[in-house]
């Protein structure tokens, strides 16, 4: 019976996943899904996606807390559309689901955009098993985190397209192997793209710049 019940759960939020998939095809809507342990710098780099891409491209954000309004705060300078999903006002879940996702597209007016960005909630688990019908799942790893973290959670790089390896201005200043966490990318995901940057100084920014760039001009042109 518990496994039924689970089972409901992911199949529910595949199929909201999909319709999601299927309204931005129609709507030419690119969307984003980055996730992270919390601290990681997801919030940094969404800021300067959008002061990057919104001269070119028409973006809305949807941030994931669990309490909070202060990610979406520190993006509303830019004024665009944006949701601040706090999980404590039902589940405190650690995770966002397509369901919310839905409601928040529903709240955009999706003729007028090219580009959602999604922020999850901070957590390196829980985020890679709930699909959001996005383009494009981005992982931010952080080097302060340590070398091992794609062993470690293997499911969110596995389900990841892009690893954006953030914090290399800290370099200098830490014991870290670069090449040993590249290396751990590969042995969990081989096809992994990898962008090393620091989101702090704009270092390495502009060559995930135009991958993305490139992404959503694929879809949306
Ligand atoms: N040195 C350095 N600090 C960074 C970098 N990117 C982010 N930070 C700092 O790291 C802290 C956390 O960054 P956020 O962007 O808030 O991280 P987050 O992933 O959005 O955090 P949650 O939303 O709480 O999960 C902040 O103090 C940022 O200024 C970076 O590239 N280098
Ligand atoms: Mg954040």
């Amino acid at each position: 019976m518990e496994i039924k019940v689970l089972k409901n759960i992911f199949e529910s939020n595949r199929e909201r996943a999909s319709e999601i998939r299927e309204l931005l095809k129609k709507k030419k809507v690119y969307m984003i899904d980055l996730m992270s342990s919390p601290g990681s710098g997801k919030t940094t780099i969404t800021d300067r996606l959008i002061g990057a891409l919104k001269k070119d491209y028409r973006i809305a954000a949807i941030e994931g807390d669990i309490k909070t309004t202060k990610d979406a705060e520190k993006l509303a300078k830019h004024g665009i559309p944006i949701v601040q999903i706090e999980t404590s006002l039902f589940n405190s879940d650690c995770h966002l689901e397509s369901s919310w996702i839905m409601k928040c597209l529903e709240g955009f007016n999706l003729d007028d955009l090219d580009l959602v960005i999604i922020e999850n909630i901070g957590n390196l688990v829980c985020p890679a098993e709930f699909e959001l019908g996005d383009d494009e799942r981005i992982v931010v790893l952080s080097v302060t985190e340590g070398e091992d973290k794609p062993l470690k959670y293997p499911p969110m790089f596995i389900s990841s397209k892009t690893l954006l390896l953030n914090k290399i201005d800290l370099l200098p200043h830490i014991e870290y192997d670069l090449n040993e966490v590249l290396e751990n990318v590969k042995r969990t995901n081989p096809n992994m793209m990898v962008f090393q940057m620091s989101a702090f100084t704009g270092e390495g920014f502009e060559p995930f710049l135009q991958y993305l760039r490139g992404n959503i001009d694929a879809k949306i042109r």
